[in-house]
């Protein structure tokens, strides 16, 4: 084809934009802004739109998708789109009988924990995920020159959610298998690694600008395990989407101790959470990474004097980094004022001009 495909137009529209050229280290003339979770129960216009609709269904509707995911960004003036879907979705679309049941989350009918289990992991196919391509095509062409951040979960927390049935506190049985059956937990990581891989590169060929690898719960693993349990996996991931020219951003809760590894694993951008400051964070991280964070998302119901007091602390720990893109530590809480996060934004594009 001579003509540039309009994932490619898509993307050149948005290569200067402050988000990615933030994520590439470059000067900004502003520093960018956008919220894990900015689409989603604290905006009307979403409860709206969503009533009646079960959560994977929405996720299969483009036109959905694609309304959900544009609804923060007409109203906050964020510097990115995220992809609405969920991360349990590439798994619903190779076949495991999962729902995500309201005020719970993901639910797994018949957990994984013995090799037979592992068969039903087969590869992700484009085929199985078109809602994604078609959504994701009709989304670029929308966004303009604002980029959209495709995203998947990692090895580890899909690994979590399948072994323990559902959302978990203390990820018992998924530690059991990790630290009893070190080979059988090696090979279920690898089959996430492929389908995580997989799902990443059909949002980049449609148009994604970014990637964000979710590892929500791996801040439950000390820093060696980690290392020899869960790394390989995430690398495999990260490798597998090196050279397409779009950033990888890496994100976990409670990761303070892993941020050196996790920038290690293959991203371009560390996310942090709001546990450790920005500028310890730069230390643990170490040299030639972009990062992400990191206000607590608890904040944005203190009023808005304390939560401008809170972004600037942010900003000054993140002051002397090149490539900072402001975020909260975790996504947004669903009873946030959306008022307080458009005020945030507008805080931060203010005070940050250069
Ligand atoms: O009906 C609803 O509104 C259900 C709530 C909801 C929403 C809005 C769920 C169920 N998923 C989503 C969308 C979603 N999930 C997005 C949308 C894009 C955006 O950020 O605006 C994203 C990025 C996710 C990713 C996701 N799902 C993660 C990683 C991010 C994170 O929060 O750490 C995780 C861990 C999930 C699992 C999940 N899905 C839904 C819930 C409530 C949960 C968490 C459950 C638990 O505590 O384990």
């Amino acid at each position: 084809r001579t003509e540039p495909s309009q994932q490619q137009t898509g993307r050149t529209a948005a290569h200067d934009s402050a988000f990615l050229r933030a994520c590439r280290r470059e000067p900004v003339p502003h520093t960018p802004v956008w919220f894990m979770r900015q689409a989603g129960r604290s905006l009307p216009e979403y409860r709206k739109v969503r009533e009646g609709i079960p959560m994977l269904e929405s996720c299969m509707r483009p036109d959905l998708v694609t309304e959900i995911t544009l609804q923060p960004v007409r109203r906050h003036n964020v510097d990115a789109a995220i992809f609405f879907s969920d991360i349990v979705v590439p798994l619903k679309a190779i076949g495991i009988d999962l729902d995500i049941k309201p005020g719970v989350g993901p639910v797994v009918a018949q957990p994984i924990r013995t090799r037979a289990d592992l068969d039903r992991l087969r590869p992700l196919d484009p085929s199985d995920v078109p809602y994604v391509t078609e959504a994701i095509g009709l989304l670029t062409a929308e966004l303009g020159a604002t980029p959209l951040i495709g995203f998947a979960g990692a090895p580890f927390t899909l690994a979590s959610y399948l072994v323990e049935g559902g959302p978990s506190r203390n990820h018992e049985h998924t530690k059991a298998l990790m630290y009893g059956d070190p080979e059988l937990w090696a090979d279920l990581l690898d089959r996430l690694a492929d389908i995580t891989a997989a799902f990443l590169k059909i949002q980049i060929e449609a148009g994604a600008s970014a990637v964000q690898l979710f590892d929500s719960w791996v801040g439950a693993l000390a820093p060696a395990d980690y290392r020899r349990s869960v790394m390989p996996a995430s690398t495999k991931v990260f490798d597998a989407v090196a050279g397409h020219g779009v950033p990888r951003i890496h994100f976990g809760v409670g990761t303070g101790e892993l941020l050196g590894l996790m920038g290690e694993a293959g991203a371009d951008v560390v996310g942090v959470d709001w546990r450790i400051p920005m500028d310890e964070a730069v230390r643990r991280v170490g040299p030639g990474k972009a990062l992400q964070g990191n206000l607590d998302p608890a904040v944005l119901f203190a009023g808005r004097e304390a939560v401008e007091t809170k972004a600037q602390e942010v900003l000054d720990a993140a002051a002397d980094l090149p490539g900072h893109i402001f975020n909260l530590g975790h996504g947004v809480l669903p009873s946030t004022d959306p008022d307080a996060l458009t005020r945030l934004v507008e805080y931060v594009h203010e005070h940050t001009a250069r």
